[in-house]
């Protein structure tokens, strides 16, 4: 049996040993999951909405504790950890409400009665990444249970602490053994095996682009269904117009939220140029307020990044040229820590301009008028999310309509609520999750034709 040894990344200790899951133990685990959805989308709506009521009220009681798991895990900030088992509570409460209402239509037609039915796929394959493990797992668990799949679920192998002990939860909870089975392991073996094993019949995946591709490029063998979640460049454009002080004191938020480690991260800010110079002014003291520390204490705000080499691909980043701006504080001592840092980009094909950094660096840079700011806000392959400051509601909608990205927010950096539908443009992803649908996502249309003639 193969382990790993999970690292906190504050400290750089060894928190646990987790036994890794080999090929032939992802088959059997999806095979077993293959013979627990068959009794699972028998259970009736009511009962299989009890049963996800229960996971719900069982994370809520242990939310300390999963809470704590990740700070020591994934250095997340003990605030962000609580909001995040938080959020795997919430969206399970939310997916209880959907075995009821997978409504299907009755359509007329003549000699009959047609209906559609939302059935099941079977056995749903979740891969996780290590930037937000307990929320991103809930996204794809909880709507495919509730539509009457069973669930394999990969962590990442560098956070799978909180996975397991939702697995765990889930058992205590009552939900029948196998209908959710979360599988420590490595992409390139179990994620893979979800991608290949016949027996699974949708992959939900999280991560790169690079290797959302291949993922997406191998489902396509057997027509799998697939959801795609990947990177993002998302702009924060500051009009001239806009409360200025706000923008300037919430941007460091928007960007260095999770160290960088967000999808959603606005790691561009566009600022219109009659304003640049005094929006500079007001952000540096913004940023060099966030408080950068130990995440397991109230007050931090920003812990430290994930591994020693993804920091180091972090800081390969900055060339010797790059300008930068400023930066803010950084605790000395073991950790993988990195400052908020603050560049000026000097061409529009600056890597910082162009790849997704997934730390905590940001670019600023100006722009003319609202159509350069468009444009420039879409010169990039992604399409996650972003923001937009200003006071004039109009250009508020036309530049929200201008911009193509699946999550904008007016006067604020919020991207995420579990009852609004979240996923990308372009190559930041396929599909949607979260929302009113999300449970459609996991089940096929079947249409049926009874003639009464
Ligand atoms: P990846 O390296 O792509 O890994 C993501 C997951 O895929 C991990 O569980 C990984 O397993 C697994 N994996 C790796 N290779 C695989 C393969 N060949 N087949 C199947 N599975 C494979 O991403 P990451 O560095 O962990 O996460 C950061 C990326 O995720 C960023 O680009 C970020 O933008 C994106 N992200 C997107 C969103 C949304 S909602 N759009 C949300 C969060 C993160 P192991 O790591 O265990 O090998």
């Amino acid at each position: 049996m193969t382990t790993t040894e999970v690292i906190n990344p504050a400290t750089e200790k060894v928190v646990a040993t987790v036994e890794l899951v080999d090929a032939a133990g992802t088959d059997a685990a999806i095979e077993r999951a293959q013979r627990a959805a068959k009794d699972w989308r028998e259970v009736a709506p009511g009962d299989r909405a009890r049963i996800l009521r229960r996971f719900a009220e069982a994370i809520d009681a242990n939310l300390e504790e999963l809470a704590q798991l990740e700070v020591a895990n994934a250095g997340h900030t003990i605030g962000n950890a609580r909001w995040e088992a938080g959020n795997a509570r919430d969206v399970l409460h939310f997916a209880a409400g959907m075995p009821e209402r997978l409504l299907g239509n009755q359509i007329p037609v003549a000699g009959g009665v047609d209906i559609t039915f939302h059935e099941p796929l079977g056995v749903v394959g979740v891969i996780v990444p290590w930037n937000f493990p307990m929320p991103i797992a809930a996204w794809g668990f909880a709507p495919a249970l509730a539509a009457g799949n069973a669930v394999v679920l990969k962590p990442a192998e560098l956070t799978p602490l909180t996975a397991i002990r939702l697995g765990e939860l889930a058992l205590q909870a009552g939900l029948p053994e196998y209908v959710f089975q979360v599988l420590p392991g490595k992409g390139s073996v179990v994620g893979q095996r979800f991608v290949t094993h016949p027996g699974v019949r949708k992959v939900v995946f999280t991560g790169s682009t690079e290797v959302g591709k291949q993922i997406m490029a191998g489902c396509a063998d057997q027509v799998k269904r697939v959801t795609l979640e990947l990177g993002g460049k998302s702009a924060n454009i500051v009009f001239a117009d806009a409360d200025l002080e706000r923008a300037a004191a919430t941007a460091p938020y928007g960007v260095f939220d999770n160290a960088g480690q967000d999808c959603c991260a606005r790691s561009r800010i566009l600022v219109q140029r009659s304003v640049f110079d005094r929006f500079l002014e007001l952000l540096e003291p913004a940023v060099q307020g966030v408080r950068v520390g130990d995440p397991a204490a109230d007050a931090t705000e920003m812990g430290p990044l994930i591994s020693a080499a993804h920091r180091d691909r972090v800081a390969g980043f900055l060339e010797p040229s790059t300008k930068v701006a400023f930066t803010g504080a950084m605790p000395e001592g073991p950790g993988f820590w990195y400052p908020p840092t603050v560049v000026l980009p000097d061409a529009p094909t600056d890597r910082v301009l162009t790849e997704e950094i997934f730390g905590p660096v940001v670019a600023v840079l100006p722009f003319d008028d609202e159509a350069d700011a468009v444009r420039i806000a879409n010169d990039t392959e992604y399409g996650l999310s972003g923001s937009i400051w200003t006071n004039d509601v109009g250009r508020a909608l036309r530049v929200s309509r201008g911009v193509e990205a699946g999550n904008l927010s007016v006067n604020s950096h919020s991207s995420v609520r579990y009852w609004t539908p979240f996923g990308g443009y372009k190559q930041s992803g396929l599909g949607r999750e979260l929302g009113p649908d999300a449970a459609l996502a996991f089940t096929e249309t079947k249409n049926v034709f009874i003639a009464t003639q």
